[in-house]
């Protein structure tokens, strides 16, 4: 599955863009080796310019767990019991009991095919299935690793890579179950994984190693610190109060509520990414703001697995800085992330447009506005149109009806409000086309594989 060569140096000229100071005409787009070199707004095109009638930087997906694209909609039938997260939970640790590293390179590949053909360009890999079904870790104890970075670099996409420690069961240590004992080091197995990791990493174009402690259930307090020493100047992200029973049992456990908690004994910072944050009162919302963290929002996740909705118009009131992730990628779509993370608001709160910047704004065009820079904040990476970034843009379906007469941020709502993922027509990564018509070049051999493997799994 090889991808098409990148052009040396190569133009690109855009009737209509999302520059970093909003939409402009005519911008001519300077490539080379990969990397923005120039862009000028109304600016003629010259010979040999590709032509693009409206483009935008690549959408980061924040948090990602690769391999549960494989179960999809296998855990929509209800079970014995009153169903909920902690019931998912458990179908999702059975499917994983069998999965080897083939498995996970199939699936990896299939899910970011999927991410790059709705509008994502990098993602978030929170990835803790390290080791064998027995529990044991892999001849590299990265094996698991270097099948997501093969899959990141047959599709494409910039991969920013989370090693996730996990320890424990519950808070204040509780011993893990059998379900989990895929995911345990200790923090010394841990260190060296994730060296082999970044090794695995290797000459994968712009990618990134952070490193995650998996949830305040799962890590002591020790290990927090431990980890916050490891990571360096590096992301960091954590699952954070995700459901309402997690609080009750940080509370017992503590006298503290988990984003309270996380916020006054780990230091908090830009490089953090706390994924959820749902659960919060108003002086957590306020105080995680004011941290410059990022919070990562899954709204197709969140729904799909019942945690409530996040407190979005408090944190954007206090200057909070937001990204979205597409989590368990039940359903992989950019524009329906965002789409649902604006109507579970309206529907909570009775209102519209929640997430516009004041009169006049425009809600999709916010939408993309927050999801660029706090994806980027808490990836490590760039997302956006301007010299020095890796030339990562989506081109939209300018022929689709919803985006018939729009201009500037009109397109961004026509997109995420009217067209949804129709609304896509080419990505591009680092100047090269990956996806076409809404298609990635390789779609027809990863999901060949992909159906061979789950023909093994399922
Ligand atoms: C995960 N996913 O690690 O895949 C978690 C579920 C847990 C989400 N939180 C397991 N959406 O948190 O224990
Ligand atoms: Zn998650």
């Amino acid at each position: 599955m090889s991808q098409p060569a990148a052009a040396a140096s190569t133009a690109f000229h855009i009737g209509q863009a999302l520059l970093p100071g909003g939409w402009a005409r005519d911008v001519r787009l300077a490539v080379a080796g990969g990397m923005i070199t120039q862009v000028q707004a109304d600016c003629p095109a010259r010979a040999g310019d590709e032509r693009i009638a409206i483009a935008l930087p690549g959408i980061p997906n924040l948090h990602s767990h690769a391999f549960q694209r494989g179960m999809a909609g296998l855990a929509e039938v209800n079970g014995q019991s009153a169903d909920s997260f902690w019931t998912w939970r458990e179908v999702m640790y059975r499917f994983l009991a069998r999965l080897t590293p083939q498995d996970m390179l199939a699936i990896a590949a299939m899910a970011y095919v999927e991410m790059l053909e709705t509008g994502f360009t990098r993602v978030g890999e929170f990835h803790y299935l390290h080791h064998d079904p027995d529990g044991a870790p892999y001849a590299n104890p990265a094996e698991m690793a270097v099948a997501l970075a093969a899959a990141a670099g047959e599709t494409g996409i910039a991969l920013t890579l989370l090693p996730v420690f996990y320890a424990h069961a519950g808070f204040g240590g509780q011993a893990p179950g059998a379900g989990q004992r895929r995911f345990i080091t200790t923090p010394d197995g841990f260190a060296r994984l994730r060296e082999a990791a970044g090794r695995a990493l290797g000459d994968l174009p712009d990618a990134v190693l952070g490193l995650a402690p998996h949830s305040l259930r799962a890590v002591t307090p020790d290990h927090l610190a431990t980890l916050g020493a490891m990571a360096g100047e590096g992301p960091v992200h954590i699952h954070i109060a995700e459901q309402t029973r997690e609080v009750e049992d940080c509370l017992a456990w503590s006298g503290q509520r988990p984003v309270e908690w996380l916020l006054d004994h780990a230091p908090v910072d830009a490089r953090w990414c706390l994924v959820h944050a749902t659960h919060m009162t108003e002086a957590e919302t306020r105080a995680l703001a004011a941290t410059g963290a990022v919070a990562g929002l899954c709204p197709i996740t969140e729904a799909n697995l019942g945690d409530g909705l996040f407190p979005a118009q408090a944190f954007i009131a206090a200057g909070g800085r937001w990204g979205v992730g597409s989590d368990s990628n039940v359903l992989i779509d950019a524009a329906e992330e965002l789409r649902w993370l604006e109507y579970g608001q309206r529907l909570a709160a009775r209102g519209r447009n929640l997430f516009a910047a004041g009169p006049g704004g425009h809600t999709g065009a916010a939408l993309l506005d927050g999801a660029l820079a706090g994806g980027a904040q808490a990836l490590g990476g760039q997302a956006a149109l301007a010299v020095g970034a890796p030339a990562d843009f989506v081109t939209l379906a300018a022929d689709h009806p919803a985006l018939a007469c729009r201009q500037g941020a009109a397109l961004a709502d026509g997109w995420l409000f009217a067209a949804g993922r129709m609304g896509v027509d080419g990505v591009w990564r680092r100047g090269r086309r990956l996806v076409t018509a809404g298609r990635h070049h390789a779609r027809g051999a990863v999901e060949a594989r992909y159906r061979k493997a789950l023909a093994r799994l399922i």
